[in-house]
């Protein structure tokens, strides 16, 4: 029996077949390496920051740093080998304790938020890309991953850093937002219920052997949205994910639904934003098993061939997202009240509230920011393709796309 089926159906997703486990190689960024999805995209990720030292710093795996992959510190987490299991295992009588005090644990460490779920193996790569030499992993090994639970963490970016992009602030925002938190935390974690007796594995930067998506939506964080990712109810979709997946006995949460299912039929704010039509305007897809909204990765990955140096990691569906929005008590009332709401009735409140986010926000929000010596103020873009004609404008300043119209319908012949 799948662990999924003792929990109650996510609102957002269905399960509709059989699952197939994902070998990391298939992912998206192996297959851009194995230059998969083209020369210029292959050599813009390995050259992706190099001409600036801050961004080097902040996220990269080592290969562009000209000082060696020893001032790579995602590169050193990726590499640190996995400590031991103390011999004496602490009894754990209360599962439920247990599980608030990993919770409290975990934020003391800090995650901004955390939720427990059962480690559904459906959502364990099958096999590694890449590994820690120190433990003896290397590209190609099956992963063997039987622990029970998955304690899943998100951690926090600036909204107003975040709203610059596309660029260099809202990269090293990105980046940062990353390593100030999770890196040490998800260490920290494992390496605490390791000190108790039992084993725990910690799946971060450079070294995951899980999904995180699912689990957190399995783990009550939130909610997977039409941009294809975790929505959490107060920080939206700037959350980062990590996992420690353990044996340690610990309750489980329930997926939560907060809304996003009804929210993203109506709203389409990201789909309208994205400068690459990745995010569908249509219904969900099933992918693996999976009825779910899919982006279109290959597309939203070669966006960032349009960047010219100014920016890595494109943003823009993030900080269009209505939930994603700085903390405030309104925004938290909101999404209070929504979920209180009976569900034929919800469209009714959405639709307001959409209105008064355009008008606060604005369709595609955006801010000019002098920070860390960069400026993100539009610059004219200079295209490189030889004898190419059209008029480029910076991605804050493009038109939105329009929500296609329904098919027309085929009159009935006589
Ligand atoms: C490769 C990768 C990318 C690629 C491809 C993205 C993709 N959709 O696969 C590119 C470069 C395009 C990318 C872009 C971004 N990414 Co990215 N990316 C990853 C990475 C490392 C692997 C994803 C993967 O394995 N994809 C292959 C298959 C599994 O993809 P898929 O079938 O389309 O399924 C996707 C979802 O549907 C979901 N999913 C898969 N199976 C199932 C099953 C169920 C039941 C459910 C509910 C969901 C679900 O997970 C997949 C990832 O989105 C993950 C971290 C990780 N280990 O998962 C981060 C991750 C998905 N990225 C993240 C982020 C923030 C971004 C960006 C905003 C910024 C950026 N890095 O440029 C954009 C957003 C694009 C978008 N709208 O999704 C976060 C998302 C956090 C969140 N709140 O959900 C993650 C989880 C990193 C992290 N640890 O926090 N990313
Ligand atoms: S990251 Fe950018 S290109 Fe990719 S889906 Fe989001 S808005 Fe579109
Ligand atoms: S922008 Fe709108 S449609 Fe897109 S994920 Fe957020 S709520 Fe859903």
């Amino acid at each position: 029996m799948p662990a999924s089926a003792n929990i109650k159906p996510p609102r957002t997703y269905r399960i509709v077949g059989p699952q197939r486990r994902i070998d990391e190689r298939e992912t998206p960024h192996c297959r851009v390496e194995r230059g998969e999805l083209g020369e210029r995209l292959l050599l813009s990720r390995k050259n992706r920051a190099e001409t600036d030292a801050l961004r080097r710093t902040v996220g990269t795996e080592g290969r562009e740093l000209k000082g060696g992959p020893c001032n790579s510190f995602s590169k050193l987490m990726s590499q640190a080998p996995e400590g031991g299991v103390h011999p004496d295992r602490i009894p754990v009588s209360n599962p439920a304790a247990m599980a608030l005090k990993i919770k409290e644990v975990a934020r003391f460490f800090g995650a901004n938020v955390v939720g427990i779920t059962r480690l559904d193996q459906a959502y364990v790569y099958s096999h590694r890309a890449r590994g820690c030499s120190a433990d003896g992993e290397k590209p190609g090994d099956p992963i063997h991953l039987p622990h029970r639970y998955a304690i899943c963490m998100g951690f926090d970016g600036d909204y107003n850093r975040y709203m610059t992009c596309n660029s260099h602030i809202s990269d090293v925002e990105y980046q940062m937002s990353k390593f100030r938190h999770w890196a040490v935390t998800t260490f920290m974690l494992a390496a605490y219920i390791r000190e108790m007796g039992y084993p725990a594995r910690a799946h971060g930067q450079g070294r995951t052997e899980v999904n995180p998506i699912p689990l957190a939506v399995n783990a009550g964080l939130g909610e997977l949205g039409r941009h294809g990712m975790l929505i959490h109810e107060e920080y939206g979709s700037r959350l980062h994910l990590a996992v420690v997946t353990t044996d340690l006995p610990l309750t489980v949460d329930e997926p939560v639904d907060m809304g996003v299912e009804d929210v993203c039929k109506i709203c389409m704010k990201c789909a309208k934003t994205c400068p690459t039509y990745s995010i569908p305007f249509g219904d969900k897809v099933v992918v693996n098993g999976v009825e779910k909204w899919a982006i279109n990765v290959d597309t939203c990955y070669k966006g960032r061939l349009a960047a010219r140096g100014q920016w890595t990691n494109c943003l823009i569906c993030t900080v269009s997202c209505c939930y994603n929005k700085r903390s405030a008590w309104w925004h938290t009332l909101a999404g209070r009240l929504l979920k209180k709401i009976p569900l034929p009735l919800r469209p009714l409140y959405i639709r307001p509230l959409l209105w008064m986010d355009d008008l606060i926000w604005g369709n595609r929000p955006w801010r000019h920011m002098k920070c860390l010596g960069y400026d993100n103020a539009p610059v004219p873009v200079t295209c490189t393709i030889p004898g190419c004609i059209a008029k480029h404008k910076p991605p804050e300043q493009k038109r939105l796309h329009k929500v296609p119209s329904p098919k027309p319908r085929l009159r009935a012949t006589q």
